[in-house]
């Protein structure tokens, strides 16, 4: 059974502690997986594939083709396609919302200062296979992407033991517009994205969320490319007063439960009836969930209903956590809105579940967890841009800013730049003495 906690300060240093995930236990194994595609290329990619997913595969079977996309079409139902197309508009939709352009800011001394905000060439997204495959998560991280304007986007997915891929994943990267698909998953697939194999050109972003091993890999190619974040087991917290329905609640709890083992699902709320009910729903609910297994040990292990003493201590339990998903399942969400600092997605309201914004709504659901809401955003277009900072001056404003330049490169004891500033501002001497 979900435990009830009634000591608000120690579940909050319990669930903290519990939820750090430890890189470093695979850290070796990831590094000699890494130098081995670093060294070995395409073959060692066949070779670690053929280990570790039981895969046979030569380097010429590592790209998706174009008659295997089409297979895959005929493999999916139409109710699927059809969902799968309403989701993609909508994340297309909210994503061009963020598009931001290019600016110029030309003085009237003759300065321009300005940036530049362009898309990255080519970008690598991991999508994992077997249970964790979705469909709806080759959008998030494809779409995004697209908006941005990034012309070669390179998907990554591990092939069963047969070397075939998920149908599903194949029509939603194909529906999101990725331009190439490798058979290859893991850290040997961060690998080959971070630094290219004759067959997978290198990428400059990997983003998209993978288990512990791809997580690792990604801290480790850090650098060399960029990544997107470090995920960890998703996790949602609800803060509940007494308008909220238990089953609704213990329903919410159980999406995310069902996800991972290592899920956490959090209810913190004042209302201690509530917070009884809702630990008879999740018992009753339970028992019919196909992934009764998954969710049960998620919940008991992982799960917890927290009593505050109020509505605003539970926010603040909330902020605490910095969840990856914040439901406010309160009478008036919008009132607590602006007391939420810390969380990757906020669902307002009864009807606004978590599943909306984990396929259908148009927000990402690629999300920071762990606590990383404090400083990661979700996946969005400024994840697949980079901006370039112009500098343009005028004779005018160089003459006016020279001697301050001189002044800073002299304290840090850099003469050269000194110079380069102050040869200038001799021409510019002369040619006013001229005038
Ligand atoms: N809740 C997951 C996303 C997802 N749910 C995909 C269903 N499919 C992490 O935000
Ligand atoms: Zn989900």
């Amino acid at each position: 059974m979900i435990r009830i906690i009634r000591s608000v300060d120690k579940a909050l240093s319990n669930l903290l502690q519990s939820r750090t995930v430890d890189l470093e236990k695979v850290e070796n194994v990831v590094k000699d997986i890494i130098n081995a595609v670093r060294d070995g290329g395409d073959d060692q990619l066949c070779a670690i594939t053929n280990r570790l997913d039981g895969a046979d595969l030569a380097p010429s079977d590592l790209p998706v083709g174009d008659a295997e996309i089409k297979a895959a079409y005929q493999k999916v139902s139409d109710r699927f396609l059809a969902a799968l197309r309403v989701a993609a508009q909508n994340i297309y939709r909210y994503h061009c919302r963020q598009l931001r352009n290019s600016w110029i800011d030309p003085q009237p001394d003759g300065t321009m200062l300005g940036q530049i905000i362009s898309p990255l060439s080519r970008v690598g997204i991991y999508v994992p296979g077997g249970k964790a495959s979705y469909p709806s998560s080759v959008l998030m991280n494809a779409i995004p992407a697209a908006v941005a304007g990034v012309k070669q986007i390179v998907m990554v997915t591990p092939p069963d033991s047969s070397g075939a891929v998920n149908p599903y994943t194949l029509v939603a990267a194909a529906e999101a517009g990725v331009t190439e698909i490798y058979r290859v998953g893991g850290a040997q697939a961060v690998a080959a994205l971070a630094y290219g194999t004759p067959t997978i050109a290198r990428v400059d972003k990997i983003t998209g969320p993978g288990n512990i091993y791809v997580t690792a890999a990604k801290r480790q190619v850090f650098g060399a490319v960029d990544i997107d974040m470090l995920a960890g087991p998703s996790e949602v917290l609800i803060v509940a007063d007494e308008s909220a329905s238990p089953e609704f609640v213990a329903a919410d709890m159980l999406a995310q439960a069902e996800h991972d083992e290592l899920a956490s699902s959090i209810l913190v709320t004042p209302v201690v009836g509530l917070a009884e009910k809702v630990q008879q729903q999740i018992s009753k609910q339970l028992a019919k969930l196909s992934r009764r297994k998954v969710a049960e040990k998620s919940i008991n292990e992982r799960g917890a209903i927290i009593i505050t003493a109020t509505l605003d201590e539970a926010v603040q339990v909330a902020n605490s956590f910095a969840p990856e998903h914040l439901e406010l399942l309160v009478s008036d969400p919008y009132r607590w809105l602006g007391s939420v600092n810390n969380a990757g997605a906020v669902f307002l309201g009864h009807y606004s579940p978590e599943p909306v914004g984990d396929y259908m709504a148009g927000p990402n659901h690629v999300l920071p967890t762990g606590g990383t809401a404090r400083f990661f955003s979700p996946l969005n277009v400024d994840t697949f841009m980079k901006k370039t900072s112009l500098i343009g001056y005028s004779p005018r404003a160089l003459a006016r800013d020279g001697e301050h330049i001189v002044a800073l490169a002299g304290t840090e004891g850099l003469d050269a730049h000194a110079a380069s500033v102050q040869c200038r501002l001799s021409v510019l001497a002369e040619s006013l003495n001229d005038g």
